[in-house]
């Protein structure tokens, strides 16, 4: 794709903006940029890219689109905004740094992986296998890369474990992987796609494009993506926790299988996966059936899942502070992840919980506190709908707090030993914190304060 001399705008200048201004720069485009935020807010993102020269419009979308010839939007930004809407009535197209780094070089080796929760995990224990074998490995995306830097910058061999948000898939058209993953879905990020019909939607673009030369790997636990089956043009490959398979990748008298549906080779025991919990089991599952695909060898996945330790803030074992221990799930970012998290911990648990409002309701995650939840404790916008669905549920151990601080103080001053405090908010960070890895370190300054003390 020929970008010189293109006039691009780039619609925000987060992670993802940068990354793309870079790029384009490299590729001789003319770059224009739009942010709400000012010069003074944007100072550390302004400072990656100040030598080059780039028309700035901060404090403002509303840019003249007149000479423009494509739009990058930043994942984030909704679609809904004037100049998105203006730009479609004008036929400029707007896509997104996915979208890009495919037309950039579309016979890369991309990988993209994408579902509501494990993405992150899935995505860098993925990452691993390839290092480990020996590759170059770019792992990029959502997990916090942007994903256009690398790609221009890499060589052909390269490969790319992309963690894709359903954001990021929104605006794909030719986006098209030689390996796409869906671990699950459940309802996320409704405030934004609005309905749930629109959210699945962007999932599957992931696998849109994909036909008899790619592969599309399904949680056959899912019963939203068994149903997907007729809907997949490429080599449909299942893993699964719970079932056994003709053909795919699941678990057999305690091993990790590989079936190819004529033979059946062990992998490993699944309790010699070092990551603890049934979705991480699913995670390993999801890894291992990329790897099986793109010709990994066993021995070395085998070497890695012995070891690797998992992700900082997901389900992230903190401290123990007077036989109570402290766990970081802030990537827990909706119930579902929330839910996942409370069935990997020991109980009794004290749950910190409440963040950003995304339409989301919480009745499945209250009722899956069972008898393991003793407390939680409440902060942020989604407090009051929380606390309500509790009581409704019956659940009435509820303690309403202003912070982070004050929450870990409350669920120390309750917890006796043996006890678990567990932050997994079910909710986006927003509303309080600019990032969930924010959150997360204000959670592992707050308990390590409580140690101080
Ligand atoms: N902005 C505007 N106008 C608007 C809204 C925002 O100009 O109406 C500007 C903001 O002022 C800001 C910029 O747009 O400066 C932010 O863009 P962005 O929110 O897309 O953020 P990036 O920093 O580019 O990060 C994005 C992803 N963020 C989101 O999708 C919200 C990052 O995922 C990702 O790591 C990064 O691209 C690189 O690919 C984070 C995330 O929270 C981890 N993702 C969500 C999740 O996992 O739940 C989807």
């Amino acid at each position: 794709m020929d970008l010189n001399n293109k006039n691009i705008l780039i619609l925000g200048l987060g992670i993802s903006g940068v990354s793309t201004v870079k790029a384009l720069n490299k590729l001789g485009a003319r770059i224009f940029i739009s942010d709400l935020k000012d010069q003074e807010e944007l100072k550390e993102y302004i400072s990656q890219i100040k030598d080059m020269d780039i028309e700035l419009y901060l404090g403002t979308n509303d840019v003249p689109l007149e000479n423009i010839d494509l739009i990058i939007k930043s994942p984030g930004i909704p679609l809904t905004l004037d100049i998105i809407e203006d730009a479609n009535k004008k036929g400029i197209e707007v896509i997104t740094d996915l979208e890009l780094a495919y037309r950039i070089r579309p016979d890369s080796n991309l990988i993209a992986i994408t579902g509501t929760n494990g993405k992150t995990t899935t995505t860098t224990l993925t990452g691993e296998f390839f290092k480990e074998s020996g590759i170059t490995t770019h792992v990029a995306g959502n997990i916090g890369v942007g994903v256009l830097w690398d790609m221009v910058n890499s060589k052909e061999d390269d490969v790319f474990v992309i963690e894709a948000s359903s954001f990021q898939l929104e605006n794909t058209k030719l986006f098209n992987p030689k390996v796409s993953l869906i671990l699950n879905i459940t309802p996320d990020h409704l405030n934004w796609h609005k309905t749930l019909s629109n959210y699945i939607g962007a999932k599957k673009k992931i696998f849109k494009n994909q036909d008899k030369n790619e592969y599309t790997i399904l949680n056959y636990d899912d019963p939203l993506l068994r149903d997907l089956k007729d809907e997949i043009n490429s080599n449909l490959i299942w893993f699964s926790v719970d079932n056994k398979l003709d053909r795919g990748i699941y678990i057999e008298e305690g091993y990790i299988v590989i079936n190819n549906g004529s033979r059946i080779e062990r992998v490993l025991k699944t309790d010699e996966v070092k990551i603890l919990g049934k979705h991480n089991l699913e995670n390993a599952l999801a890894s291992v059936s990329i790897g099986w695909v793109m010709g990994l060898d066993i021995g070395i996945m085998k070497r890695v899942l012995k070891a690797f330790p998992g992700v900082e803030h997901r389900i992230e074992y903190v401290d123990e502070i007077d036989g109570i221990k402290f766990y970081n799930d802030s990537k827990g970012t909706n119930p579902d992840a929330s839910i996942r998290a409370l069935e990997a911990i020991e109980a009794p648990i004290i749950l910190i919980g409440g963040g950003q409002d995304k339409g989301s309701e919480f009745d499945s995650f209250i009722l899956s506190f069972k008898d393991k939840v003793k407390a939680l404790v409440l902060l942020g916008e989604t407090k009051e709908k929380i606390r309500d669905t509790a009581i409704e549920h019956g659940f009435n151990n509820v303690y309403m707090v202003d912070s982070m601080k004050e929450a870990v103080e409350k669920s120390y001053e309750l917890g006796n030993s043996g006890d678990s405090v567990l932050l997994s908010p079910a909710c986006a960070s927003w509303d309080m914190y600019k990032s969930f890895e924010i959150r997360g370190n204000d959670f592992k300054k707050a308990v390590s304060c409580l140690r101080e003390e």
